[in-house]
């Protein structure tokens, strides 16, 4: 797994320099899921497709920008899931996104992952990385080494309060249970990103982020491979929680299609009985 890290922070100090350097605007095309595409969504997704084939350990692997799974290294054994550049849309606002990377054995779905990895671009450039069964770690980019934080771990209540999708069609049960977390003393916490968003939930030790099914989307937005799955084990590993509007466990799931999403809850274990009870799921 050390194989595919180490190229993960290769990747990061050159996707650092393409978010800096690379022209912006549209290309013609749309992404699988109908998103337009950036010119740097394009140059960050080749980019991650020609370091992944040159890591022996790779097998194949599949993005969120792409239809269907590459085949890379006939001896490899992992697959891997990435998200090239999160949040894309908010990068020409000079926001934080990110990479997210997930590294499963077998077929891909929440009980193979084995290990995931993101990126997040900000004012620094900082990476988590985590295989099941241990903590995850948080790395910062100095120079050009890497700079161990320690490892991440999430207390029993936090104070952020994150929710994503268009308000307008949140379900009434999701609205009455975001206000009521305000009511509380929660505070808002939404960039649009949800690479920063949930990092910070992690950096501050807790907290919720949610994206909901809504009227409009009833399975939300985020994908499974590419973005819950990850995110999921480092939630859990870091003694949170990760689930979806049924109370169930992310990483129970599986995809019938790679790019298919799932409304998905991350958070301490405070929030996400809170949330339990107002979706009825206790
Ligand atoms: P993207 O993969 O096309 O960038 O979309 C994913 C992003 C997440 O980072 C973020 O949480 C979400 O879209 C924001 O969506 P919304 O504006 O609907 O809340
Ligand atoms: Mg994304």
């Amino acid at each position: 797994m050390q194989q595919i890290f180490e190229m993960i922070k290769t990747i990061a100090i050159e996707i650092g320099d393409l978010i800096i350097n690379q022209e912006m605007g549209y290309t013609d095309d749309t992404n699988t899921t109908g998103d337009q595409q950036l010119k740097l969504d394009i140059a960050c997704d080749l980019l991650i497709e020609k370091r992944l084939k040159e890591t022996e350990i790779v097998k194949a692997i599949i993005s969120e920008e792409k239809e269907g799974v590459i085949p890379c290294n006939q001896d490899g054994e992992f697959t891997v899931c990435y998200d090239p550049l999160d949040g894309s849309s908010i990068v020409d606002a000079n926001l934080a996104v990110g990479s997210i990377f997930g590294i499963y054995k077998g077929e891909p779905k929440g009980e193979s992952l084995v290990a995931s990895a993101y990126i997040v671009f900000g004012p620094r450039i900082e990476l988590v990385t985590i295989i099941r069964g241990e903590k995850p770690y948080r790395y910062r980019l100095v120079g050009s080494s890497w700079q161990q934080l320690g490892a991440m771990s999430i207390k029993d209540k936090g104070k952020l309060n994150a929710s994503g999708g268009t308000q307008k069609y949140w379900y009434p049960k999701h609205k009455k249970f975001i206000y009521s977390l305000f009511d509380e003393g929660y505070r808002l916490r939404y960039s649009g990103g949800m690479v920063p968003d949930l990092h910070q939930i992690l950096v501050k030790e807790g907290g919720l982020f949610s994206y909901p099914g809504t009227e409009d989307s009833s399975k939300g937005k985020l994908r499974m491979l590419f973005e819950v799955f990850p995110y999921a084990l480092v939630f859990e590993a870091a003694g949170g929680y990760a689930i979806d509007e049924n109370g169930k466990r992310l990483l129970e799931l599986v995809p019938e299609h790679p790019h298919d999403k799932t409304p998905c809850f991350f958070g301490s274990n405070y929030e996400i009985n809170r949330l339990k009870e107002a979706y009825g799921v206790l």
